[in-house]
């Protein structure tokens, strides 16, 4: 594996190397295409720059007109004014107004299935897309050659359109054909209502309460936009850790201003909600689930949202979580609680998305190893035995690992394990434990590789997308992303972190799409179709991922990031006032060995995965590597499949995290010279800055873990540049995204 990747990377150096020297070569035009550049763009347009084509690619996008047989709707009218506004830059010229219905020649149609005749060719391919689905495809209709978008519903037409242009861009052939795979594709803000946002790293938060309802920034309509070219159908507005004024009269209204320009774009609001809220208002006398008087409340409180916001989503709760209250303080369970909410929402359509995201309130000697001081086993302790409880309109939302979205987890082990209730992926866009928006870190590898796990639910091939599907019992889930989404103007914090948003919108659509693939087709909408860009950008962007896993947490170690506002490395960390906080409870690195055992000797969380899953992870020659520490604790001179030792191989990872780092910086330079300045100069300072803490990271845990083992670095690793107190010295009072 670690052979492949050198190879892999060392192509990827030289396909940019050999592209630098080619754009030495080709110097002249290499000045020409930067000077065709905008000089200085701020990343405001995400993806959707529509940058002029080649001359060549022009004709393809020529458009005689846009016109739509579907009846105007505030929906058609931002299909056909995207189109408009597409293909105006793609053009380099004005395409032609976008309001008639007259059909010509060359032009792009919009038509629903009930516009077009009952026996149009169209008719069954159209009856297998659902509502969300589009077709686009080179027809003839009413005597004219031309571009049909066709759909069940006007958003099926929105979709479609957007479809249109990223194949214009994307030099994909028509035709197009698509619906989505899973019914709820949400992104989830983490945002307070004093506009501050939990783990955001990308400014304050996009929602400016304070102005609501009154004032609506523009920049909303273009969230929705951006939202809708990916398929993304809802956000859940405010942060998990909810206040209970979010349910007050003042905020609903600014909510429904809100819903009211997301709308149009197929996007629902949703708002995450605080357990106690009528009793925190004092117009309850407790929160018990039971409790005919709680029921009502929401009932009544539901009853008020809809009438504000019609097509209110649902709730999404944290409850009986880090603190937070929950149905357990009244003796209850989650399954009480979640049900009571959805019977106040069930009337509306609404959903409840009650997240599993649970571990013991109660602390734990960090020494002892069993399933109820493993914080790794606690959720599926909780939730797996209310298999079959939950409300037909409940969904449980799971974390994409048993932990907290860590560089690299194995999945969950509720995936496949809850075949009677409807799941949720909770993904993390932000990157809260990946070097926040100031590391470049792809985060497609990392979704692909959660969704494509293999569950062998009933013993059977069942990867976790289709478990989301619904595979497993017939009732589809969805997936959710804790949104990278602020005021800066970037929107993300950094160009490459708009990648992740672009990359979760995508396989939210489309989970079983590829990564490298999404890389591309994001690179030649945000960067240039240039080739020369495209490649070495792709190249950077699949590394990067890995890159990180190796400077933070190779090896499937986990939890080993500061304190609090979690930046840096800090795996000495043992005196939290809970032991499952402290880094040392999770790497148990000491003189003997390092790792977590997660297997019967253990904590035994391995049985909480089907059996041929467990059997794999159990014996650490048939565990992948990447997964070794998490579910093993291993002599430091545990022989690896590469050959070295368990440590030997533990400091190749941080020297090759540290290498890539280096090496995704010599990409970037290739490449800078033919993209905008302005964005090519924010990228290389932060891939300067990611370079010097990749080699903090490996000093500082390297440091210490010698400290631990007493072992002398492999011949040639160079020895950290500062002693162990120097790192444990550091402190960032002033870190983003903490609380
Ligand atoms: C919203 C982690 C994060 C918290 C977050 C929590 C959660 O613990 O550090 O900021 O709180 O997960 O997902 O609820």
């Amino acid at each position: 594996m670690v052979q492949r990747f050198v190879m892999r990377r060392a192509a990827a150096l030289w396909s940019s190397l050999s592209g630098l020297l080619l754009a030495c070569l080709c110097l002249g035009q290499c000045l020409a295409a930067a000077a065709a550049q905008p000089a200085g763009e701020d990343g405001y347009r995400l993806w959707l720059r529509y940058a002029a084509l080649p001359a060549g690619q022009r004709a393809r996008a020529a458009a005689g007109g846009i016109a739509s047989l579907a009846p105007d709707s505030p929906t058609v009218r931002a299909a056909r004014a995207e189109l408009q506004r597409g293909l105006d830059g793609l053009l380099g010229r004005p395409a032609g107004a976008a309001d008639g219905n007259a059909v010509a020649d060359g032009g792009i149609v919009l038509a629903r299935a009930a516009d077009l005749p009952a026996d149009a060719a169209v008719q069954p391919r159209l009856r297998l897309l659902g509502t969300e689905g589009y077709l686009v495809e080179r027809t003839r209709l009413r005597g004219h050659d031309v571009t049909l978008v066709a759909a069940n519903t006007d958003i099926g037409l929105l979709y479609g359109s957007f479809a249109w242009l990223r194949a214009l861009q994307t030099g994909t052939a028509l035709p197009l054909a698509s619906a989505p795979a899973l019914p709820r594709r949400l992104l989830d803000h983490w945002d307070n209502l004093d506009r501050t946002v939990e783990r955001g790293y990308a400014g304050e938060s996009i929602w400016n309460w304070w102005e609501l309802p009154g004032i609506v920034e523009p920049r909303y309509t273009d969230y929705a936009r951006a939202n809708a070219s990916l398929g993304i159908n809802g956000a859940v507005l405010n942060n998990v850790n909810a206040k209970a004024e979010v349910l007050g009269a003042p905020f609903i209204a600014k909510a429904a201003a809100v819903a009211a320009v997301l709308r149009p774009y197929g996007i629902r609001v949703y708002l995450s909600v605080r357990w106690s809220t009528p009793l925190e208002l004092q117009q309850t006398r407790s929160a018990d689930p039971l409790d005919p008087d709680v029921a009502a409340w929401w009932r009544s409180k539901a009853d008020e949202i809809y009438r504000t916001i019609p097509d209110f989503g649902g709730f999404l709760v944290k409850a009986n979580s880090e603190g937070q209250p929950g149905p357990q303080d009244y003796g209850r369970n989650h399954a009480d609680g979640a049900n009571m909410l959805a019977r106040a929402l069930a009337p509306h359509g609404g959903i409840v998305m009650w997240r599993a995201f649970v571990y013991n309130p109660a602390s734990h000697p960090a020494k002892a190893v069993d399933k109820t001081s493993d914080r790794a086993a606690q959720a599926y302790d909780q939730f797996k035995p209310l298999d079959g409880k939950f409300d037909a309109n409940v969904i449980v939302q799971v974390k994409n690992g048993p932990i907290d979205f860590q560089p690299r987890e194995p999945v969950h082990p509720l995936f496949g394990a809850m075949p009677a209730t409807p799941l949720m992926m909770e993904f993390q866009i932000t990157k809260e434990y990946l070097g926040f928006a100031t590391h470049l870190a792809y985060l497609g590898p990392l979704f692909q590789e959660a969704l494509r796990f293999d569950t062998r639910a009933g013993g059977r091939a069942m990867t976790v997308a289709q478990a989301l599907e619904g595979k497993q019992a017939g009732k589809a889930g969805g997936i959710a992303g804790v949104a990278n989404i602020g005021s800066s103007r970037t929107w993300s914090g950094s160009d490459f972190d708009q990648a992740n948003w672009y990359a979760f919108g995508r396989m939210a659509w489309d989970p079983t799409v590829d990564a490298g693939a999404v890389a591309r087709e994001w690179a030649q909408q945000t960067w240039s179709a240039d080739a020369r860009v495209t490649e070495p950008v792709v190249a950077l962007m699949m590394g990067s991922r890995e890159a990180v896993v190796d400077y933070m947490t190779p090896l499937g170690l986990h939890h080993m990031m500061g304190t609090g506002h979690h930046h840096g490395p800090a795996p000495w960390i043992d005196n939290l006032e809970r032991p499952d906080w402290n880094p040392v409870y999770y790497h148990r690195a000491a003189r003997d060995g390092i790792g977590f055992a997660r297997g019967a000797a253990g904590s035994n969380a391995l049985a909480q995965y089907a059996p041929e899953v467990a059997r794999r992870f159990a014996d650490p020659a048939t565990t992948p590597p990447a997964f070794l520490l998490w579910f093993h604790h291993l002599p430091w001179t545990y022989r690896m499949p590469s050959g070295r030792s368990l440590w030997d191989e533990l400091v190749a990872h941080y020297d090759r995290g540290v290498a890539e780092a280096a090496t995704m910086q010599a990409e970037w330079e290739s490449v800078r010279p033919l993209v905008d300045a302005r964005r090519g100069a924010d990228v290389a300072q932060r891939l300067a800055r990611q370079r010097e803490e990749a080699q903090w990271w490996r000093d500082a845990c390297l440091a210490y873990f010698q400290q631990v083992n007493g072992l002398p670095l492999p011949p040639g690793s160079r020895p950290p540049a500062h002693p162990l107190e120097y790192y444990r010295a550091l402190a960032f009072p002033y870190a983003p995204g903490h609380n």
